[in-house]
This record gives structure tokens, C-alpha cells and sequence, in this order.
């Protein structure tokens, strides 16, 4: 078994569903729930009993909020188990929740066409262990590139799939079964052709990469949940150039490198940057220059 079967098996393991029951969210919300699936400037669909509807909202929602509803306006957000934010590219000192309630973030990158950039996984990385999210790196159009190398510094759960072929698409779906799951990552690397892959059915809009240089055309503009047959929550969301992580602190860095402990660094607190001693600068490591760009940005 490979280093990342294994991990596939630890992992699945985990995967359990904890969406909170109906009962509960209603207590918490103080009344019937519904669920957010797709916000606008200043409404928001949500999915109630089995039907959508656009309401308004002035406290901000997220896709996958729970919320209840009076007058045909969210009236409470339910607690968030788990949020994926981001930097407002407009205003640096705001973080903007992506999605709320996820337990599953798929970090897709493609294999080539636009190229693998392995410094953006290592940001969503951050981000999924500061929100409380298992993380899932999906390297998409296998079909292009059969390995990609740079992929295996990463120590999540990877899964090499192929919307054209088809592999990797049942794995996949089976390691989101009764999970809420994020797709994010670059313009054209094939999101949203997951999302109608795992769905069997073509549920999103796709658009071609530029021939020459494989970058994505944005198609997707807005985030939105789409609910699987196997009990799967799906968001998907819009391709972006770069992921603002906002405010950082030492420890969530750190939480997205794990491999450092292994080196045993035998300083308190350590930064793994400065002290000529420290077993991790010495080390270097496939991600150690990565680490050292999101230091800078303390
Ligand atoms: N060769 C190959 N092409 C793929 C694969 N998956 C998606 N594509 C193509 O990649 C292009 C972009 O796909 P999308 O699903 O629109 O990408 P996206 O990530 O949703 O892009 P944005 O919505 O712009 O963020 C389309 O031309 C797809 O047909 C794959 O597995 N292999
Ligand atoms: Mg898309
Ligand atoms: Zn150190």
C-alpha cells in the first residue's frame, strides 16, 4: 500500500457525517431551517423542505449557513460548525466566509493545463486547518499528465482523477458520501466539471482554458451548493487568482506543515527561521521556501 493509500484509509475513517440534525439547528435558529445555497448582492436562495427560494438578508450569509427566516428575510444565522474565508480582494483588513458548515475542502489543482502551482495548496492548507476543515487535494485532468511529482510533498489524502476518464471520480465521491465538500481552487483547473462528474449530470456551467496558455476563463462568478443523491453537499465556487489569508498567526501556519515535527526542532516556539540550529531550517525540505513566504506575511 502506497503512502497515499494509506492515507486514504486513515481518512476515510474520519469521514463521518456530523451535520448537525434539523432538530438541533432549529432550536439554535429558533424556529424552521433553511439552507443557503447560492447569495446575491442582497438576497440569497435557500433550499426549504425540498423547494428554493430567494429571500433577502442584510446580516451576511454564506452558501451552506442554516438560517430561519421571518417576513421572507434570514432572520439568524445558526452557529457555524466549521467556515472557509478569505481576504475581501477589495478590503485587506476584511475576511469574507466562502462557505460555512463544510467538513471537506478539495483543494483541486490540475495536472497541466493551467500548470500545477503547488504554493496556492499550501495557502488553502492554512486556511483548511484554521477553519476546521479536512483537507483533500484533488490533481484533476490525469488524463493530460499521468504523475505529477511536486504533488507528493503534500501530506493529505490525494486523489488523481480525470473528468475526461473518469478515474478517480468514484474515490472521490465515495470520500465526500454524507459530507459537505468545497471545490476551490484556480480558474480552469476543472472544478466545476467535477461538481457535474461526482452529480452524474451536468449541473454547472463550464468554460474552455485559453489553448495557450491554460489559464481559465472564469465561468463560475458565484458559489453555490448543489445537493447530491448520495447525500453529499457540494459548493461549488468561482476560480481565483490569489487567496488572501488575512491576519496569521504562527501556530495556523504551522498546522498546515505537520511534516516539520519529524525533525524535531528542539526550540520552544520556534519559528524554523532564524536560529542556525534549528533541525527544520537545516532539514530545508520540499516545502520549507513555501513556509518561509508565509512567514513573511506575519
Ligand atoms: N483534459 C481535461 N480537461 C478537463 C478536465 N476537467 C475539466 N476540463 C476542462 O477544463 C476546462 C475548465 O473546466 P471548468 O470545469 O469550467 O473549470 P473551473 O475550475 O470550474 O473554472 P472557473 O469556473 O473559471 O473557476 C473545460 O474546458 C473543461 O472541459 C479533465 O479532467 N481533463
Ligand atoms: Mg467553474
Ligand atoms: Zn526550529
Amino acid at each position: 500500500m502506497s503512502k497515499h493509500e494509506q492515507m486514504h484509509e486513515e481518512h476515510l475513517g474520519k469521514v463521518r457525517k456530523d451535520r448537525p440534525q434539523k432538530k438541533a439547528v432549529e432550536k439554535r435558529v429558533g424556529g424552521p431551517s433553511a439552507l443557503v445555497i447560492g447569495v446575491s448582492v442582497k438576497s440569497c436562495t435557500v433550499s426549504q423542505n425540498g423547494t428554493t427560494r430567494t429571500i433577502r438578508y442584510e446580516i451576511p450569509v454564506a452558501p451552506g449557513d442554516e438560517v430561519s427566516i421571518r417576513h421572507e428575510k434570514v432572520f439568524e444565522i445558526a452557529p457555524r460548525r466549521t467556515t472557509l474565508s478569505r481576504t475581501d480582494p477589495a478590503n485587506v483588513n476584511r475576511q469574507r466566509v466562502i462557505a460555512a458548515n463544510i467538513d471537506v475542502l478539495l483543494i483541486v489543482a490540475a495536472a497541466a493545463n493551467p500548470p500545477f502551482r503547488p504554493g496556492l495548496v499550501d495557502r488553502y492548507l492554512v486556511a483548511a486547518a484554521r477553519g476546521g476543515i479536512r483537507p483533500i487535494l484533488c490533481i484533476n485532468k490525469a488524463d493530460l499528465v499521468d504523475d505529477v511529482p511536486e504533488a507528493r510533498v503534500f501530506e493529505v489524502p490525494t486523489v488523481l482523477c480525470s473528468t475526461v476518464t473518469g478515474k478517480g471520480i468514484d474515490e472521490l465521491r465515495d470520500l465526500i458520501a454524507d459530507c459537505t465538500a468545497v471545490l476551490a481552487g484556480h480558474s480552469g483547473v476543472g472544478k466545476s466539471s467535477l461538481l457535474n462528474a461526482l452529480a452524474s449530470e451536468e449541473r454547472a456551467v463550464t468554460g474552455k482554458v485559453n489553448d495557450e496558455t491554460g489559464a481559465g476563463r472564469h465561468t463560475t462568478t458565484t458559489s453555490r451548493l448543489y445537493e447530491l443523491s448520495n447525500g453529499a453537499r457540494i459548493i461549488d465556487t468561482p476560480g481565483i487568482r490569489e487567496f488572501g489569508l488575512g491576519h496569521l498567526t504562527l501556530a495556523e501556519i504551522q498546522a498546515a506543515f505537520p511534516e516539520f515535527n519529524q525533525y524535531a526542532c528542539r526550540f520552544r516556539d520556534c519559528a524554523h527561521r532564524d536560529d542556525p540550529d534549528c533541525a527544520v531550517r537545516e532539514a530545508g525540505g520540499p516545502r520549507y521556501a513555501s513556509y518561509l513566504r508565509l512567514l513573511s506575511e506575519l
